[in-house]
């Protein structure tokens, strides 16, 4: 449980001294308490804790649990054959409920599935507010351990390696279903049964109960646990996915940042774990690569550990080459070379590349792409796959082609359909150049597409226009992928000049096949356009992902965050660091 678990001191103020940055040195070290790095680390962890996890006993509650963010640590269970309440582990509680309640001869995205709901269905219950348990002794519980709640036997139903798998691969995931009254989304009561009416995929549904059979059926025609959870949950569910950009695996989303070392050829990866921190190194080794030769960055769990990791894709002397930090509780790792399209043995030789992270084959961990000119064949781009074992990449797989030219435009991987399945998404800035093109004819403008996953895992369907900007005629525009509303689905925020220092935000978020346009904020003043730059996690941990940007100040460089609320984002200074050198800070 990475939130509540001992916080291994991996994180500590960047030590700039060795990489010869005194100036900095001497002002992080200044910033420390006077006991030092060891009373920071204690500090921040107390902080963290405290925030995430506001526990407290309440009249009308056992748990009392408040937050729908950040899991309870334990439930009280009835155990009703045994005349005495249990205080369980969470999620000790969890992987038997699973065992006791779905057989293992279900398939993995069904037990996936069958673990969010156990587990939101518990959650709830030891929610102040929600309780309806009741007291035995004296003593109170939120849940009896048979089926008027969930069975949980731990003598008799142990959980097999699969059920813990499905507990472990769907953990950070909440349901939530929005309204126009409840634009942010109700934490509901999941409920599941058996359905042996209702054995085929998609029958019988109420928006409020999961068919195990149905359920089954799904996953076996190729539908990740996510599809499973949308089919059964109805079209207004959000699917919330905690700490997507979470780097130091405390399940809180982080700010990175590529800083230029003081050697010729080394690059820093620094983080900004939460408002109020100092930067901090999660390794003592410098990349050794320049940031000159950064072509692009993604940031991803590529391993599968609830953390994500760091990839870059670089130019080398014969090619490119992508490289791996993998990250996690213990800090960063040494980078890894996980492709070199000059080894002889891939056969694959590319330039003009965009680097894309998105889950393709939905297994939970995170892959790459690559997306590329067709030679020969103007105005369209190839996808290549490298979809990640866990420990490295398989070899690139040409996976798509069509109607993008990624020489104009902006690519992302993610998932923007909601299917759990990684999709190729594009904005394309078709607002000058040659108005002949095609594309320039068929999409004026700034036009976002999708290239989206089908469900069944059988590839992509044709390339869909989902939005055709056409206001911004002339106006700079910085676009960014964030899940702003937080459903699951990718969206797409746009940040455009507004006079010298102001900032338009624009929201487009994804739907079923096209995006929704909406305002987010009018920024007056605050945000030089010069250099901007920018990226996106969900910095206060409400489920919401918010945008952050970097500006100048001084020589030094300013984070400003974009909050969240799902239909609006409000401006914050986020942390200021003057020695921070501005014109080599780059986010991932
Ligand atoms: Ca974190
Ligand atoms: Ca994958
Ligand atoms: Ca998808
Ligand atoms: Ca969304």
């Amino acid at each position: 449980m990475p939130l509540h678990g001992p916080r291994n001191a991996v994180g500590r103020a960047w030590n700039a001294a060795r990489i010869r940055h005194l100036q900095y040195a001497a002002r992080l070290m200044r910033r420390l308490p006077a006991a030092g790095v060891g009373a920071l680390i204690v500090a921040l962890a107390a902080g963290i804790f405290l925030q995430t996890a506001p526990a407290t006993e309440a009249a009308s509650s056992c748990t009392g649990w408040k937050s729908t963010v950040v899991p309870p640590l334990h439930i009280n269970v009835l155990r009703t054959a045994l005349g005495r309440v249990d205080t369980v582990p969470f999620r000790r509680y969890v992987e038997f409920v699973l065992a006791a309640e779905w057989g293992p001869s279900n398939p993995p995205e069904a037990l996936a599935a069958g673990a969010v709901a156990i587990r939101q269905y518990a959650w709830y219950h030891a929610m102040a507010g929600h309780w309806r348990g009741g007291r035995y002794g004296g003593t109170c519980y939120d849940v009896r351990d048979t089926n008027v709640d969930q069975v949980y036997q731990p003598a008799t139903k142990t959980p097999t390696a699969k059920h813990r798998a499905a507990v472990e691969r769907s953990w950070s995931v909440t349901l939530r279903k929005h309204s126009r009254k409840d634009p942010s989304g109700r934490f509901f009561l999941t409920s599941y049964n058996g359905g042996s009416t209702s054995r085929a995929c998609g029958s019988g549904v109420t928006g409020w109960k999961l068919w195990q059979r149905g359920a089954a059926d799904c996953a076996a025609e190729g539908y990740s646990f996510e599809a499973i959870l949308r089919t059964y949950y109805g079209p207004n569910l959000r699917v919330v996915t905690m700490g997507r950009h979470d780097l130091d695996g405390d399940g809180r989303d982080d700010i990175g940042v590529f800083v230029g070392g003081a050697g010729p050829d080394t690059t820093y990866p620094l983080v900004l774990p939460s408002q109020g921190d100092t930067l901090r190194t999660l390794s003592d080794e410098p990349l050794s690569f320049p940031l000159s030769g950064l072509l692009g960055q993604a940031t991803a769990d590529l391993t599968g550990d609830g953390t994500a990791d760091l990839a870059v894709l670089m130019r080398t002397a014969s090619g490119v080459q992508i490289r791996v930090v993998r990250a996690g509780k213990s800090g960063f790792a040494r980078a890894e070379v996980w492709w070199d399209s000059a080894a002889p043995d891939r056969g694959l030789s590319i330039t003009e590349v965009q680097l894309v992270t998105a889950d393709w084959d939905a297994d939970g961990k995170a892959d790459l792409g690559l997306v590329a000119p067709v030679p020969g064949a103007p105005g369209t781009a190839r996808l290549y796959e490298l979809r990640s074992d866990g420990a490295g990449l398989k070899s690139p797989e040409p996976a798509w082609e069509g109607a993008i030219d990624p020489r104009n435009a902006t690519v992302y991987g993610g998932d923007f359909n909601g299917d759990g399945r990684g999709d190729l998404a594009a904005v394309e800035d078709h607002r000058g150049g040659d108005p002949t093109a095609a594309g320039h004819e068929r999409r004026p403008g700034l036009a976002f597409v999708v290239v989206p996953s089908r469900r069944d895992g059988e590839g992509f369907g044709p390339v869909a226009v989902w939005y055709v900007e056409r206001a911004l005629a002339g106006d700079a525009a910085l676009p960014v992928e964030a899940d702003v509303d937080g459903d699951g689905r990718d969206d797409i925020v746009l940040l455009v000049r507004n006079g010298e220092t102001g900032l338009t935000v624009y929201l487009y978020r994804a739907g079923g096949g096209s995006f929704t346009r909406s305002m987010l904020a009018r920024l007056a003043a605050g945000f030089p356009w010069a250099g901007l730059k920018a990226g996106a996690a969900d910095l206060d941990g409400n489920g919401f992902e918010d945008v952050f940007v970097l500006s100048a100040a001084g020589s030094g460089t300013r984070f400003r965050a974009l909050l969240s609320s799902a239909t609006a984002v409000a401006a914050t200074d986020w942390e200021s660091d003057r020695d921070l050198d501005w014109s080599t800070a780059s986010p991932f």
